[in-house]
């Protein structure tokens, strides 16, 4: 098993699929199976290093989605992928997490950091598989509801910390793990900017950082929206380009082959 840093090398870009009707960004487009398969095939072929496939929206306000649901959603994608492309599972379900790494998924993308189902943490710890622990204040129904921090930055350290040192005191090696600011989940549009300007505080913590600023609303309500629901490509380039200058290591995004190629001129530049 090789560390994250190594299977996934700075800069990486993680190509986003839903396989829902309701996610911010591309909610519906990938919800029937072949076009969430045909999606992570594009991506792949457009330079994505792994492709995140999830079953449940958890852009603000959206509610829980159910086992049976969950799997009737990724589970078909999920086998016609298996062997074509590194695939990252996006869920909190153990049962899910179960039936998507038999399936050949190296990575788990959590976004309770591992507070959501009490299994998961053993299904990841038996598997070998990655992990990437995320922060999230409150819960997706009601996060957005006036988030309030004294220092963001460090308390999304201390959280992301403490969620590293239980994943490893139940047996998830560390060098499998990542850790994520969660852009979105539960902070305001200057929230989430320092967080990235500020991304040194989470570098500290001595993990690979992942960051997901694709499309998210705060890039709309920065450019003068303040009632934007999503952001536009431009600013989402310039937000990851400015993230894995601040030290990113996976980026994650719906645009992959503009994101791969802005990236790559960023790698090129750095001294
Ligand atoms: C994130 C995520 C993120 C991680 C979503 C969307 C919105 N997982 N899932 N980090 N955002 N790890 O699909 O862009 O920022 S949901």
């Amino acid at each position: 098993m090789k560390p994250i840093e190594q299977r996934f090398p700075r800069p990486s870009v993680m190509g986003v699929v839903n396989v829902t009707p309701d996610s911010f960004s591309d909610g519906g487009v990938n919800f029937r199976a072949e076009d969430g398969v045909a999606s992570a095939l594009r991506m792949r072929a457009e330079g994505a290093a792994i492709v995140d496939v999830g079953g449940e929206s958890t852009r603000p306000g959206s509610g829980a989605v159910s086992l049976e649901e969950e799997l009737r959603r990724v589970i078909p994608v999920l086998e016609r992928l298996a062997g074509h492309l590194p695939i990252s599972i996006d869920t909190a379900k153990a049962e899910v997490a179960r039936r998507a790494l038999s399936l050949g998924a190296e990575l788990v993308n959590d976004v309770t950091a591992l507070r959501g189902d009490p299994e998961l943490v053993d299904v990841v710890a038996e598997s070998g598989a990655y992990l990437c622990l995320m922060h999230m204040r409150g819960e997706p129904r009601t996060m957005q509801a006036n988030p309030q921090y004294d220092d963001v930055a460090s308390e999304v350290a201390a959280f992301l910390e403490q969620r590293l040192a239980f994943a490893v005191e139940h047996g998830i090696a560390e060098e499998r793990i990542c850790l994520d600011p969660g852009i979105g989940f539960g902070k305001t549009v200057e929230h989430n900017f320092e967080l990235i300007a500020r991304l040194d505080v989470l570098l500290a913590l001595g993990r690979p950082v992942l960051v997901g600023f694709s499309r998210k609303s705060s890039l709309g309500r920065l450019l003068g929206d303040p009632g934007a629901t999503t952001g536009p490509l431009s600013a989402s380039l310039a937000a990851a380009v400015a993230a894995y200058e601040r030290g990113a290591t996976i980026l994650r995004a719906h645009d992959v082959k503009e994101h791969v190629e802005a990236l790559a001129v960023a790698a090129a530049v750095t001294p």
